[in-house]
This record gives C-alpha cells, structure tokens and sequence, in this order.
C-alpha cells in the first residue's frame, strides 16, 4: 500500500528505524532483541542454537528490507520475471551463504564474539533444509544463487514438504531410512503468508456449456485443498537485490467437516483435514527414477496450480493484455515434474479467461520452456490416462485437445507416416494408455535444453530425435554450473582467502573467469607450498569428522579419494569398490617393504539409495562390508582405508570436497547427463578420475584431459560393447576382476551375499553398466593417479590448473546463457540505499 498511499507511507516510513544498522552495537542489539522477544528465551543464558535462531532472524530482518524494496521496485517498473518452477530446491544450510552475500560475515563474527559466541559453531547448529534429491534439485539451488546475483528479477517455486530426503543410518553394513523433519526446531528463513492463499481443486467433472455462441468448459465438484505460501528470500552477492523463493504448504479448505463432526462421527471429521496435509508432506526420495503414484500427482499439480494462479495474479496487477504475458513472465520447468502447469496455465486462458485456442496456445508457447535432466527411459515420467482422468479431468481433455492438434500437423507434414506419430504422440497406446510428461512439455515450451554439451547431442539423436527433426531450433544446451559462493568461498574459506590474496581482489567470487590469473602460479613454489597447506588442513578436519561419525581414524598424508552422489547402478560405485578390492589383495601380496612403496589411500564413498533400489542398497552394505575389513587389517594399516561417509547431504559435501584429492565420476558413457559435483571437486583443486560422460567431457576441454585420469569406453562403443555382452561373446573375466568375485563370493567381507546375485549377472555378461568393460582401463587410469600423486609438485601443478580454468562451470555463466536464449530477459539492479539512510 505504501505506493498507494503517500501519506500514510511517509509516516510509517518515519516509525520504521530505516534500514538496521551495520555497526556492532546495532548487530548485537537486533540478536539480543530476537532472543528476548521472538524467541522468549533468557537473555542472560541462551544456547548455541538459541543464538543461532536469533542471529538467523536477524538476518532474516536485513533480507526483508532488500526483499520488499526489490519486489516493489520490479512491481513499480513492471519488469519481466523467471519464475524456475521446480519440485526440488536442495538449499543447504542458509547462515553462512547469507552473511557472505551480504557481505557481514566479519561483522557478525565480531559482534557475536563479543558477547561470547563463535559463528562457527553456530551454523553448525542450522539444519541441513534437504527438499531434494540429488543433482537436479541442487542445481535449482545454485541456479537461485546465480539469479539473485546476476540481478535477474526472478522467484523460484516449490513445495515446502514437511519431510525432506530422509536421513541415512548405517545398521549392520545396511541403509536405514530416517524421516527427516526438518521444521522440527522451526525455520527462521521463511516467512508465512497467511494471505497469500489459493484453493487448488481436484477430482470432479467438466461441465460444458454455450456463451455467445462458443462452446465452453467448467471444471467443477470434486474436493477443494488450500495451498498456503511460504517465502524464503534469496540474496545475491554483493548486491542489494534481494529474490524470493516460493514454497506452497497444503492445508485443508475447512477445518473440519462439520457434518461428519455434528453427525458425530468426529474421527472422519478430522480425515479429510489429514488427507489435505498429506499432499505436502513428504519429498519423494527417488533419484533419477519415477514411482508413478496418485500422491505424487497431486503433489505436482498442487504446486502447478498455486504457482500458475500466483504469477497469474502478478501480471494482472500492472497488465491487462495477456498478449504482453510473455513479455513479463519467462516458466522454466525443472524437468517434466512440473509439466502439468503448462496445462493448467492453459485451462485457466480458455475455460476462465476466456481467450480462444490460438491465441491462448500461442501465449503459453512463448512463456514456457523446459530442462530435460536425464536419459534414463525408468526417470521418463509417464502418468496414466485413467488416473489424470480421474484427478484433473479437464487437463485429461485439453491433453487430448493439444495432441489432437499436433497429430493433425504432423500427419500433414508426414503423411501416412504413423510410426512418426505414434513416437511423437502425447499419448502411449497400450492396455493402460499413459501420456509421455516429456513429450508434452517439448510440445507446450519454446525451448528445450539438455545440461551438457553430450546429453544435449544425445537428446536430439535418441529420446526426443523426432522432435529434433520437427522443431529443429528448439532442442539447445545449456551446460550446467555450480555457484561459487557456496561452492568455494563458503565451502573452503582458506582456499578463498589465497586466490584472493593471490589476485589480489575478491571480485573473483562474483565473476569467476578471474580465476584464470591463477594459472601464473602454477609452478610458484611459494604459492604451491601453500595450496599444499590448505588442502592439509582440510583433509585433517574432515578426519575428524570421520572420527567422530564412523568411528575410523585415517591418515592425513594418503590420498584422499572421493566418490560422493547418489548410489546407483549407472554411476557405477560397485566398480570403483571392486577396484578397492583389488587394490587390497594386491597389498596383501606384497612383502612389507613393498607395502612402504605402496601410495597410502583412504577411499570414500558416499551417498543415499532410493528406499526401494534394492540394488543399490546392497552396493552399500558391500562397501560397509569391505571397510569393515580392510579398516581392521594389521597387514594393511593406513595404506588403505575404506570410509562410507552415512548420510551425505550438502553440508557433508561442503566438507568432503575440500578435502578430496581425486575425485570419481565415473558413469558408463552416456549415462551421466551432466554431473555437478565434478564441477565443485574441479573448483577445489581436486583432480578427476572419470569417464567420457557428461559435463567430465566438457571440464576435459577446459582443463585439458592432461589434467585428468580419463579413462573407459566412449559413448560411440557402448551400445557394441553391451549387446556384445548380452549376446554372450564378450571376452572372458578379467582374472583380476574374477579373483576379487572370488574373494567375495567366499566370505572374505562378511555376509554380502545381498550383492551376490549382482556378481552372478556380471560373470555372465549381463552386465548393462559395461563394470566388467571398462575394468582394465579403470585399473589403468588408477595406477596412473598413484605415480602422478608421487610427484606431489605435478600433482598440484594440475590442482591449481584446474582451478584457474574452472571458470566455464560458475552457474553464473549457466544462468546468462539462459537469460540470453531462453527467458529474454535483462538485469535490473534495484537502487542501493545510501549510507545515511543505513
Ligand atoms: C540429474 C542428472 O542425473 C545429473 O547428471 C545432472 O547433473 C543433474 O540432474 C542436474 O542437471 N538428474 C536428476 O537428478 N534427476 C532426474 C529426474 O533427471
């Protein structure tokens, strides 16, 4: 209202104490206030995490300042937006990323100690807010980071679940599943806005009818759910734009059902309020594969529904002609998840604005655009006709609607040519008809873009070739990016400090191609001494962390070997063991003088498994089974180690890769669409063992594959290589390879035989992963990383290379090309408010 009101604003701005204060009185007093009136605790004695909760509302009241005139200065200016609909956004923990943005981490540090508090033991107080998977949901995340500082006006969209990815134990060797809930403790990030409202509707029956001639539609009945919102704002750095990060809670149309209540029958008065609750409750926790369950549908929808409504609602306040729509509002659908929007979007234009087929198509169409994450055919989401028919019967038609208008367009363009059309078709005919997410979203957006430069190529030949061939200018690659911020400067502050100091600026952090300087100290004795000392230091806090959580001590002068990401067949994490344990019965051969010869390494694998991957949990107990052994050898002592780090999650991940020296990404060619983490391990001077696969082709490029331990069959080999294998003339077990199955069909590691069926297949070429393939490369590549690791000055040489030419994979530079090709849309940095007003 201030906008609307002159007056009354000048006043109210009067009550308001400007902007707070930056000096350390000011700090500390909006702390100590928070303590004492939002949280009712004792000044004189709070906890830790008291203090932690005080110090985040505190800067959750700086945020707000920047957020509220940022969203006013976009309103007031009409400017276009992204809005990044996605149902994952993997945040990581927020204190630490928000003081480094706004640039107070030293004057929070300072104030806080003070009054006897260290900062960093506070942000270990912060939960780990985990509303995703794995690589898709922490690429919204670094994305969010990368808008907000590159002053894009844009808001990203999701669900708030109460649940997030559940929390890993280790049992016995075995992945246990804990629920994870996060809110427990309350989130002083957010803010609730109760006013902020949308009823979402679901089930019922479409009602047709005639208006001035036209035939129309109506959804109606079925049963009403609330979606509340929930704001998280999203600073960038070093700038005062300030973005918002919309998380959608369901809650039920009424409190209670009063009839069942009066009839008395007061259990079933309180189901349908549960029901309601349940929609967002809990993240799915499947990791590049689909479920295909009515609750996940409702969950998508659900947020589609209340996002659609929401941005609808912000174009009509300062528009009111839909054909300036796409001149303001840019959707991106993070993968097919949040497909039902362009939908929804379009039942809204027709059945209540009103606006007729073409014109209405042609405003989605030029708003829309979607990310395609995978080629996995098990992650390709399909949901059944009968059940979207059942939940959302009017999208039913209008899907229906929309294909039958594609159908007739490329049965003109190819006539008589059904194959094509059956591939193209929205819908999958078949006993249970089922409508293709991927292909309707190609359908409905005006871009599409794979995440690396491979997956891109193979997108256009393989899963989406038809439409490559029919919109040939749509298919684009936008190779994915991680935010330095989080990723370096927060994640290794020492690290930050000498590039820093080294370039003698810290702009690097904000414009990462500076890094490039870098290169000039590649073989500066001096600086690689203390590039060395860095990684020292890291290694030793991260072995005191393994202390504490696995119970292992390991030494800090072994190489440090990492594979962190999620446990699945395809990234391979049973070949990287079975190296392990060929790396273990070769010391145990060896005569003690030998073993001295030996490059000490602890190899550590992290990582979740989807609850129902049964395959992948028994990689897991393989992995437990063989540290437990190897950990206990006399023989082997520290020149082997094998740690399975339980429950990585981002904040684990801000300690592992510091630390790490040698890092695998090592998918079967093909099967990685991009990969993230190489980009981080990259970034932190850690050196990549990997295949030809994803964005490792790429990083090969920039850092040269000199720089690397490439290693495996190529992508061009793998369909010859695999039906080779299955057709039965694949050349026999390596025999190294057959005497580590020996060793564990034998009992050597304890009671795996959960793996034993796995071994089996791969002894008899049915091996879709090409493990038993690309063995000897892999065992190739690793005897090379144990002779260039001999040569610690080499070994760095690389580390600082690849650091100073990591620069291609901030998200920065992810995000411009976005901006640039896809959403069209420009910076608008707001006016920073000057000092006296401060
Ligand atoms: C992941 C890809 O597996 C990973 O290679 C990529 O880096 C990441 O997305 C970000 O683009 N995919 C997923 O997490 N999930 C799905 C459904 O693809």
């Amino acid at each position: 209202f201030i906008y609307h009101n002159e007056d009354k604003a000048q006043k109210i701005w009067s009550l308001m104490q400007t902007y707070q204060g930056i000096d350390q009185k000011s700090i500390q007093r909006s702390i100590v206030n928070h303590v004492e009136y939002t949280l009712a605790m004792t000044r004189f004695n709070f906890s830790d995490f008291g203090c932690y909760q005080a110090t985040a509302f505190s800067l959750r009241d700086r945020l707000l300042e920047s957020w509220n005139d940022t969203n006013q200065y976009f309103t007031t200016h009409n400017v276009k937006r992204v809005y990044y609909l996605s149902l994952e956004f993997l945040l990581g923990r927020l204190m630490q990323n928000t003081l480094n943005n706004i640039n107070m981490e030293k004057n929070y540090r300072e104030a806080l100690m003070d009054i006897g508090y260290d900062l960093e033991r506070l942000y270990d107080e912060e939960v780990d807010p985990a509303l995703g998977n794995g690589g898709l949901g922490r690429l919204a995340a670094c994305f969010l980071d990368s808008l907000a500082t590159l002053e894009v006006p844009a808001w990203g969209y999701g669900i708030r679940y109460d649940y997030g990815i559940f929390k890993q134990v280790i049992r016995d060797g075995y992945q246990c599943e804990i629920p994870d809930f996060w809110l427990s403790g309350g989130n002083p990030w957010e803010i609730e806005r109760p006013e902020v409202i949308y009823p979402i509707r679901f089930y019922g029956y479409t009602e047709k009818y005639e208006e001035d001639g036209v035939e129309r539609a109506q959804w109606k009945g079925g049963e009403i759910v609330m979606a509340k919102a929930y704001d998280t704002p999203v600073p960038g750095y070093n700038t005062f734009n300030c973005n918002n990060l919309r998380l959608w809670k369901s809650l039920p149309a009424r409190e209670f059902d009063f009839q069942s209540f009066n009839k008395g029958d007061y259990l079933s008065s309180v189901e349908s309020k549960q029901r309601a609750e349940y929609i967002t409750s809990v993240l799915y926790p499947n990791d590049n594969s689909e479920e295909g369950k009515e609750l996940r549908l409702k969950q998508q929808y659900f947020f589609c529904s209340a996002t659609v409504r929401d941005v609808i609602r912000r174009f009509k306040k300062n528009n009111s002609d839909w054909k300036d729509f796409p001149n303001k509002a840019a959707l991106q659908l993070n993968d097919t998840h949040p497909a039902i929007a362009a939908v929804e979007f379009l039942r809204i234009l027709i059945d209540e604005e009103k606006l007729d087929w073409g014109e209405a198509w042609k405003i989605l169409h030029s708003s829309f655009s979607y990310t395609n994450h995978t080629v996995l055919p098990e992650a390709l989401e399909t949901w059944s006709v009968g059940l979207i028919n059942h939940l959302l019967p009017r999208h039913m038609e209008l899907i229906y609607l929309i294909n039958h208008f594609f159908m007739d367009e490329v049965a003109k363009k190819y006539p008589g040519d059904y194959q094509r059309m059956q591939e193209m078709s929205l819908i999958a005919e078949g006993d249970d008809k089922k409508v293709r997410m991927a292909n309707l979203c190609i359908l409905c957006s005006h871009k599409v873009n794979g995440v690396a430069e491979l997956h891109t190529k193979l997108i256009q030949e393989t899963i989406f070739k038809r439409f490559h061939e029919y919109f040939p200018n749509k298919i684009e690659n936008k190779t994915n990016g991680v935010t330095p911020r989080r990723w370096i400067h927060c994640a290794n502050p020492k690290l930050s400090a000498l590039i820093t100091e080294a370039l003698d600026d810290s702009e690097w952090i904000g414009e990462l191609e500076r890094v490039e300087y870098l290169e000039n100290f590649a073989e500066d004795e001096e600086f690689i001494q203390k590039w060395i000392d860095i990684k020292k230091q890291n290694k030793e806090k991260l072995a005191a962390k393994i202390e504490e959580v696995v119970g292992v001590k390991i030494p800090i002068n072994a190489l440090y070997d990492v594979q962190i990401k999620r446990i699945h067949e395809y990234k391979r994490q049973l070949m990287n063991i079975l190296y392990v344990i060929h790396r273990y019965l070769t010391i145990k051969d060896m005569s003690p003088a030998d073993r001295e010869k030996v490059v000490p390494r602890v190899v550590i694998i992290g990582g979740k498994a989807a609850p129902g991957y049964h395959n992948a949990k028994a990689i897991i107990k393989l992995v437990n089974g063989v540290g437990d052994i190897v950990n206990n050898d006399k023989d082997i002592g520290d020149t082997l180690k094998v740690i399975f780090y339980p429950n990585y999650c981002v904040s684990a991940a801000q300690t592992l890769i510091p630390a790490s020296e040698l890092s695998q990404h090592i998918s079967t060619a093909g099967m990685e669409a991009s990969g993230t983490s190489n980009m981080k391990f990259v970034m932190n001077g850690c050196l990549i063992i990997g295949t030809m696969d994803g964005a490792n082709v790429e990083i090969s490029e920039e850092v040269g594959e000199e720089n690397m331990f490439i290693f495996g069959a190529r992508v061009e080999e793998v369909n010859d290589l695999r039906n080779r294998l299955f057709s039965g003339e694949h050349k026999p077990i390596d025999r190294r390879l057959q005497r580590v199955f020996d060793s564990i069909l034998s009992g050597t590691f304890g009671d795996v035989s959960i793996i034993y069926p796995i071994i089996h297949n791969l002894m008899e070429g049915k091996d879709y992963y090409l493990v038993t393939e690309d063995f000897d490369s892999y065992v190739k590549a690793q005897n090379k990383v144990d002779d260039t690791y001999r040569d610690q000055k080499k070994w760095n040489m690389m580390s600082i290379l690849g650091v100073s030419r990591s620069a291609k994979f901030s998200s920065d530079r992810t995000i411009e090309e976005y901006c640039e090709s896809i959403w069209k849309v420009d910076r608008v940095p707001i006016p920073t408010p000057n000092d006296t007003e401060r």
